[in-house]
């Protein structure tokens, strides 16, 4: 069980409350589909996702940017218990939407991308990077616990 010192917990509950979550999840979701473009399988009911200018302006796109960042939330405020959390979640991803396990790490870089663009230089330091890569890659871990 990955374990969160309290440098890192504030570290994330502070950068969480300063982000407009629907924002940086529609972004993340886009630069998911546009920088690893083998992601839009699983999107296929989204509509037109052909080209960037198309995904940045699909409001399903944006939709699910929404619904992940709520999930995320739901981890930051439960950082003993990551595993528990996300099980249902999990055996959603893996039974029923089948998506691979590692794109949850994909997803995870493109969150942490968005959030340095979002925060910028002074307020992105390498200790919130470390915080907020140490939370995304737990919440990945723990998506991809349900598989087998
Ligand atoms: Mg997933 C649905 C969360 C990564 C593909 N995702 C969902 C839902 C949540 C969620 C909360 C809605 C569940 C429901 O309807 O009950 N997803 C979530 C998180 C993360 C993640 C927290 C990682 C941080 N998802 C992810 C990735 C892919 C993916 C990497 C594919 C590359 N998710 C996916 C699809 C759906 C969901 C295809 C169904 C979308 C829909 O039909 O609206």
């Amino acid at each position: 069980m990955v374990e969160f010192t309290d440098a890192e917990r504030s570290a994330i509950v502070s950068v969480w409350g300063q982000l407009h979550a629907d924002e940086v999840g529609a972004h993340a979701i886009a630069r998911l589909l546009i920088v690893y473009p083998w992601t839009q399988r699983y999107f296929s009911a989204f509509g037109n996702i052909s080209s960037p200018a198309a995904i940045m302006g699909n409001p399903k796109v944006a939709a699910h940017g929404k619904v992940v960042m709520g999930a995320l939330e739901k981890g930051v405020k439960n950082l003993n218990n990551l595993k528990g959390t996300y099980a249902a979640l999990s055996t959603m991803h893996s039974e029923k939407l089948h998506v691979d396990p590692d794109n949850f790490r994909l997803l995870a870089h493109c969150i942490s991308t968005t959030i340095a663009m979002k925060l910028g230089h002074s307020a992105f330091t390498p200790e919130v990077q470390e915080a907020i890569e140490k939370f995304l890659s737990a919440v990945a871990s723990a998506l991809g616990k349900q598989y087998h």
